[in-house]
C-alpha cells in the first residue's frame, strides 16, 4: 500500500486526499484559528500568518500531527524537516483574490529543489470558494520561468505566476477537502487556486518539508536562510542551521524534544491534556 502510494507520488506530484483528525478534533484547531483570525484581522490573515508554528502551541501539535509526518515519512523516507507553515485564507468578502499558477520551491534555494507542502484544510475547500488545483505530473518537467502575474488579486508574496502559455491548465485537477483532511503537492507541482466565490471561508494550513540531504544555496527572498526543525527521523548530514522545536509551555502541547534526542523519541509531557491530539 504504502509502496503504491509512493509511486503514484512520484508519478502524478500529489497526493488528493488523506484524512488527518475527524470533525469534533479539527474544530477545536478551527476555533483557534478563528481565535487568531479576529486578532490579526482579516486581511492580515490571508497570507500574513507565517511560521506560527514557534508561538502557537496549538499550530505546533496540528504540524506535527502523527497522521501528517507518517505520510510525509511513507513518500520521502523517515528522515523530515519541517521548513516552515503558511495559513492561506481567501476570505469570503475579498472575492478577487486568487493563488497564480506556480512552483513551491521557485525561490526556496534548495539543491536539489526537493520540498514538499502538505495542504491541511482548516476549512471545508471546494471548487466553489477555490480549493487547491494542481497539474498532474508537472513536478517531472523543470522549474519554469516566473513572470508576474497578468491579473490583480494574486495571493503570493512576490507576485509570481508562471506565464499562462507555459501551463496546461485544462489537464487541472481540483482537489476539494473537508476540514481535518489534506492534500500534498511536490515542491516542483504547478499548483494555484481560483477566487472563492462563495459565502464561506477557506483557510488552509500550508505545512512545508524537505530532507536533511538537501542544501541552501541560495537565500529565499526576504527572509534568508531556513531554519528547520527535525519533526521525524535523524538528520544526518547538518546541511542546515536547525531550530530547536517549540516545548511545553501554557496552554499544553503534545510533544517536546529535549537536545540530542532524535524526533523518533517524542514524548508526550506529564500533566497536560492531550485529548485534542489524537
Ligand atoms: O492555498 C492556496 O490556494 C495555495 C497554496 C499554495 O500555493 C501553496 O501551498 O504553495
Amino acid at each position: 500500500m504504502s509502496g503504491s502510494l509512493r509511486d503514484h507520488f512520484e508519478q502524478s506530484g500529489y497526493v488528493a486526499r488523506f484524512r488527518i483528525m475527524g470533525e469534533s478534533h479539527m474544530f477545536f484547531y478551527r476555533r483557534e484559528f478563528d481565535r487568531l483570525e479576529q486578532e490579526a484581522g482579516k486581511q492580515a490573515s490571508q497570507t500574513g500568518l507565517m511560521n506560527l508554528h514557534h508561538r502557537h502551541p496549538w499550530i505546533w501539535e496540528l504540524v506535527t500531527h502523527s497522521n501528517i509526518t507518517d505520510m510525509v515519512a511513507t513518500l520521502r523516507g523517515p528522515d523530515l524537516l519541517l521548513l516552515g507553515t503558511h495559513f492561506f485564507c481567501k476570505q469570503a468578502d475579498f472575492s478577487e483574490h486568487f493563488v497564480a499558477w506556480h512552483q513551491d520551491v521557485t525561490y526556496w534555494g534548495l539543491e536539489p529543489p526537493k520540498a514538499l507542502t502538505v495542504w491541511l484544510a482548516i476549512d471545508d475547500a471546494d471548487v466553489e470558494n477555490g480549493c487547491m488545483r494542481v497539474i498532474p505530473g508537472s513536478h517531472r518537467g523543470r522549474l519554469l520561468p516566473h513572470g508576474t502575474a497578468e491579473t490583480s488579486g494574486n495571493l503570493l508574496s512576490v507576485n509570481q505566476e508562471i506565464p499562462r502559455h507555459l501551463v496546461e491548465e485544462s489537464r487541472a485537477v481540483d482537489l476539494p477537502l473537508k476540514s481535518g483532511w489534506a492534500s500534498i503537492h511536490d515542491g516542483l507541482a504547478i499548483h494555484g487556486s481560483n477566487p472563492n466565490r462563495s459565502s464561506r471561508r477557506r483557510c488552509g494550513l500550508t505545512i512545508r518539508f524537505t530532507t536533511p540531504d538537501v542544501r541552501q544555496v541560495s537565500d529565499v527572498p526576504g527572509m534568508g536562510r531556513w531554519r528547520p526543525i527535525l519533526v521525524h527521523g535523524q538528520d544526518r548530514y547538518g546541511h542546515f542551521e536547525l531550530s530547536a522545536p517549540p516545548v511545553a509551555g501554557a496552554g499544553g502541547i503534545c510533544s517536546a524534544m529535549a537536545p540530542g534526542r532524535s524526533a523518533d523519541s517524542v514524548e508526550m509531557i506529564p500533566g497536560v491534556d492531550f485529548s485534542v491530539c489524537s
